[in-house]
């Protein structure tokens, strides 16, 4: 699956024009209001951003991995809320659908994903359940033709603007073989959302808890018809979502450099402008090898991650996905860290955008799989391979 380059590049030129004419200009609309203004999300809408990692035949664009990671990394060049409007639509909660779904839920569900018209979250983590999704302990009783859920989910990406969830819950065995995978109508009676969290940085993004209070759900929402595939499910979803993540991560290192040489650019010290000072400079360096690193490791595991369908995971695909996330969170923190260094005070003070995307991007090396978690799925793969 992939937009021809023609059609690509035309979109990519769109986009290019729609961040830096509508997104840049509202980012401290986002910063104080704490959300996304309604009319920028329908904006997002007429440019299919929620459908771009969905197929055509399901009303979306149906990019390839690598043309997603492009976009990911232009979406990162500006206030990270705005991705995450579209970002669970795009990946985490939709791909569990399109990887392991029936094909009447894909028919039903995915259309009004690729629209915009259903925003759909992912509901894996719980309070007792982070990266130790195998865990979990949301249950899922049978009931009939139904199944009754009870549990809560945490930190939940776009709870509060979703139409529908996939949650991952309980209905056997302890570990990772009784998970199975469910669709959640958010207007289901049981199910409510929790206070809004009140986070570090990422303003404008919306996380909270939900609540699951004997929740009727048919058997017929099982992603795939079959229970105890969940672990996989979420499995293989995350292996893609952390790819898009590390696109991003290099989109907002390359937003923060550019921040960081017009700074050094135009501020003057001991009768000089401070980039033409070579201790500057070596950040500046350090800071642009780092992020050409992250930007080419990230476009050579996704160009690997097309060559191998989806829906089957791949130890060596996942490993690698692990290898970009964990190289490009961590490398946009430090070069976030430079970038308020060159800035020197004025970086600590909240007019300069580097003061806020320092916090923002603290973020990426936490979710979709900690750092520690991204170290682990190497290592495990390394071990096990001859
Ligand atoms: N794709 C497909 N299958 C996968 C897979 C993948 N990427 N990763 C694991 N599996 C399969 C394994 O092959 C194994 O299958 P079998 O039982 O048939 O052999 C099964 O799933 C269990 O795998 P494993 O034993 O490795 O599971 P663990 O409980 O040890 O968990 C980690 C592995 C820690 C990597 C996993 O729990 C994880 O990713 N945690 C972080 C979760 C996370 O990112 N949370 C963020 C919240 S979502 S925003």
């Amino acid at each position: 699956m992939a937009l021809d380059q023609e059609s690509f590049e035309l979109l990519k030129m769109s986009l290019d024009r729609f961040i830096q004419e509508r997104l840049m200009p509202a980012e401290d609309v986002v910063e104080e209001s704490d959300d996304v203004p309604s009319d920028i999300v329908d904006d997002m809408r007429a440019l299919g951003l929620f459908g771009l990692s969905i197929p055509e035949e399901y009303g979306g664009i149906g990019l390839s991995m690598s043309q997603e990671c492009e976009v990911a990394y232009a979406l990162g060049h500006t206030a990270l809320a705005f991705r995450s409007v579209v970002g669970t639509n795009i990946g985490i909660g939709s791909q569990g659908i399109l990887m392991d779904g029936t094909e009447v839920q894909k028919a039903e569900y995915l259309p009004a994903i690729a629209s915009g018209e259903l925003i759909v979250s992912f509901a894996l983590t719980e309070p007792d359940a982070g990266s130790d999704v195998a865990s979990l302990r949301a249950r899922a009783v049978p009931d009939g033709g139904d199944y009754l859920l009870s549990g809560t989910k945490r930190f939940i990406t776009n709870a509060p603007r979703a139409g529908a969830f996939t949650l991952m819950a309980r209905t056997g065995e302890s570990g990772a073989k009784g998970i199975t995978a469910f669709l959640v109508p958010a207007s289901l009676p049981g199910l409510s959302l929790g206070k809004p969290d009140k986070k570090m940085g990422q303003r404008g993004t919306k996380t909270c808890d939900v609540h699951l209070d004997n929740v009727r759900v048919p058997a017929t929402n099982i992603i795939g018809g079959v229970p105890g595939r969940g672990f996989k499910t979420a499995m293989k979803v995350l292996d893609r979502g952390r790819l898009h993540i590390s696109a991003l991560a290099c989109g907002m290192a390359s937003r923060i450099q550019r921040e960081s040489i017009a700074y050094a650019q135009q501020r003057k010290q001991f009768g000089k402008r401070i980039g033409e000072f070579q201790l500057v400079q070596a950040m500046l360096a350090d800071s642009q090898a780092e992020l050409l690193a992250g930007w080419s490791l990230v476009q050579a595991c996704a160009r690997r991650y097309d060559g191998k369908p989806p829906a089957l995971g791949d130890p060596e695909i996942s490993m690698q996905a692990s290898c970009a996330k964990m190289y490009a969170t961590e490398m946009v923190g430090r070069v976030a860290d430079r970038g308020v260094q060159i800035h020197g005070g004025a970086g600590y003070i909240n007019e300069y955008k580097v003061e806020r995307f320092y916090r923002d991007v603290r973020l990426l090396r936490l979710y979709e799989g900690t750092t520690q978690i991204q170290q682990l799925v190497i290592g495990k793969h390394l071990m096990r391979s001859e």
